[in-house]
């Protein structure tokens, strides 16, 4: 054996050494890097195979044991690209689908099957044979239809990929180049030297690409080392898209859902992966049920309100954004982030009931009383439109208090604002105006139509008592009512003023009885 084929055997079997090192090494750490490490694996694996079959195949001596060798390297040379070209697109985010991996593979397959069949055929060599000038194992070969497809695959892989790579370049912040130079280098290296062997200006019967697909492992190895290659970005994305509580799923350009997080797994229990791949109109009702309308993803971003009643009622923000490469691109697709909003709108719910209704008696309080007249009031002013309040307050409370005690005074006034509920009319608020005190606002109403309603709340109120602990306790109350004068100038405080002054006019004439205000 020569020197030169000596050094030849050297650099390849390194080579595989190399390859096989960083197969173990990212095998072995493989659930730091997520699903892109699958590809990674069997692209070096591939490239093993064909360093270590090439080193054999040079220490053949007859075309028997050459061709078994080639065949060999076949088991792994033509997968290499097409894999390397895979890892870059899970590296960059596309999503790999069965069919996409399962195409790519298909023109590899054939070119092994094609080359271990030559001896049938001879499409895919014309000739293989022994390098007379050399002798074993340098091989003469002159190719054949089938090895220019396979050649022509092999560049089409090596350049999509760094196409892609070079793109991705263009986007990204110049703190991840490293990563994606490294990445480049390591797909010119192996594309370089094939195609200087293809056009022969490498030394005869021998291929040169196992040698420097050493040198392209390190530069991945490098990247993997210095730059955390593999897991800062992806990981990063991967991890950041499932530690959303809020749903997020991601649709194409055909509004297909083709990714969703945990946060809404966890939210819709009917999502599974089964769904993927369905467009919005089917997967819209299994998250929301069908009475949700689906909205229209090709707007641009939208933030919609959604009640879902299935199986209980939820109530969702649903945010829906476009996806772009750039601000200027057309869309790719979009995102939807979807929360959950339920609690929240019934805290708001609470809070609103808190601010504007009275504990006790679950009327409305004064806020609430004068947030809602002050409107009603004025355009009964500007309209000309009869107005009138009636303040009531119940008879010697004080003595229900003393008497029965405060829970009692208390089922008092839930008594008497239940009566009073009872009674209302379209036109009327009513609400607790303070202690044992009530306000009611009739609109379009007159004193002596007020009177009228007042004079038959008085007489349900003292016609029915309410029962303590076994005790009837009597209630009875007084009312005082002011209507709206053709003064401009007067303001409701001034109106429930004049109430206020009937009432006490209705005290002073004894109890439980009703006045209008000026005629008491
Ligand atoms: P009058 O006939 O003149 O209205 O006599 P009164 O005893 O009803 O009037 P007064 O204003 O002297 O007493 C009102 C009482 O109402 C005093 C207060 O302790 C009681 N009160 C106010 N708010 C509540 C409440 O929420 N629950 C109970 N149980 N009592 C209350
Ligand atoms: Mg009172
Ligand atoms: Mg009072």
């Amino acid at each position: 054996m020569d020197s030169q084929l000596t050094v030849y055997i050297t650099l390849v079997t390194i080579s595989g050494v190399l390859n096989l090192l960083l197969t173990l090494y990212v095998y072995m750490n493989r659930s730091l890097y997520g699903n892109i490490a699958t590809m990674f694996i069997l692209g070096t694996m591939a490239k093993m195979i064909y360093c270590f079959a090439y080193a054999f195949s040079l220490t053949s001596s007859t075309l028997e044991q050459l061709r078994f060798w080639s065949v060999m390297q076949y088991v792994g040379m033509p997968y290499a690209p097409p894999l390397g070209l895979l890892f870059i697109l899970s590296y960059l985010g596309y999503r790999l689908t069965k069919w996409r991996i399962a195409a790519l593979l298909v023109i590899p397959t054939f070119s092994l099957l094609s080359n271990a069949t030559n001896g049938w055929h001879h499409l895919y060599y014309k000739t293989y044979t022994i390098n007379e000038a050399l002798g074993p194992p340098y091989n003469y070969i002159e190719v054949g239809p089938l090895y220019i497809v396979h050649g022509a695959f092999t560049f089409v892989c090596f350049i999509s990929s760094l196409f892609l790579l070079a793109l991705r370049m263009k986007d990204t912040d110049s703190s991840n180049h490293p990563q994606l130079i490294a990445l480049i280098l390591a797909h010119l290296i192996p594309m370089g030297t094939s195609f200087s062997y293809l056009i022969g200006i490498t030394p005869p019967g021998i291929d040169p690409v196992p040698m420097v697909l050493g040198f392209s492992s390190l530069f991945i190895w490098w990247a993997i080392v210095s730059s955390r290659l593999l897991t800062i970005v992806p990981i990063a994305k991967e991890t950041i898209f499932n530690s959303i509580k809020d749903g997020v799923i991601v649709f194409d350009i055909r509004n297909r859902m083709v990714e969703y997080n945990h946060g809404c797994q966890s939210m819709f229990n009917k999502l599974d992966r089964s769904l993927l791949g369905q467009p919005l109109d089917k997967v819209w009702p299994d998250l929301f049920g069908g009475s949700a309308p689906v909205p229209d993803l090709s707007v641009e971003s939208q933030e919609l309100e959604v009640v879902s009643n299935e199986p209980n009622e939820r109530i969702y923000q649903v945010r829906i954004s476009p996806l772009k490469r750039s601000a200027n691109s057309p869309r790719d697709g979009s995102v939807m982030i979807i929360t959950d909003i339920t609690e929240l709108k019934r805290m708001q719910l609470r809070l609103e009931h808190h601010a504007y209704y009275d504990e006790l008696t679950d009327v409305f309080n004064r806020r609430a009383f004068f947030d809602r007249c002050e409107d009603t009031f004025a355009s009964a002013v500007q309209q000309n439109i009869p107005f009138t309040v009636i303040l009531f307050d119940i008879d010697e409370f004080k003595k229900v208090n003393d008497t029965h005690g405060h829970a009692a005074g208390d089922r008092v006034l839930i008594h008497v604002s239940q009566l009073c509920k009872a009674n209302l009319a379209d036109n009327m608020l009513f609400a607790r105006y303070g202690g044992e005190e009530f306000v009611l606002a009739l609109f379009g109403k007159t004193a002596e139509e007020g009177e009228t309603f007042a004079e038959h709340l008085r007489q349900q109120i003292e016609a029915q008592p309410v029962m303590v602990d076994g005790q009837w306790i009597n209630v009875t109350s007084s009312f005082g009512i002011a209507e709206l004068t053709d003064n401009p100038e007067e303001s409701l405080m001034q109106l429930l003023h004049s109430a206020d002054e009937a009432l006490y006019a209705a005290k002073r004439g004894g109890r439980n009885r009703v006045c209008i205000y000026g005629k008491c």
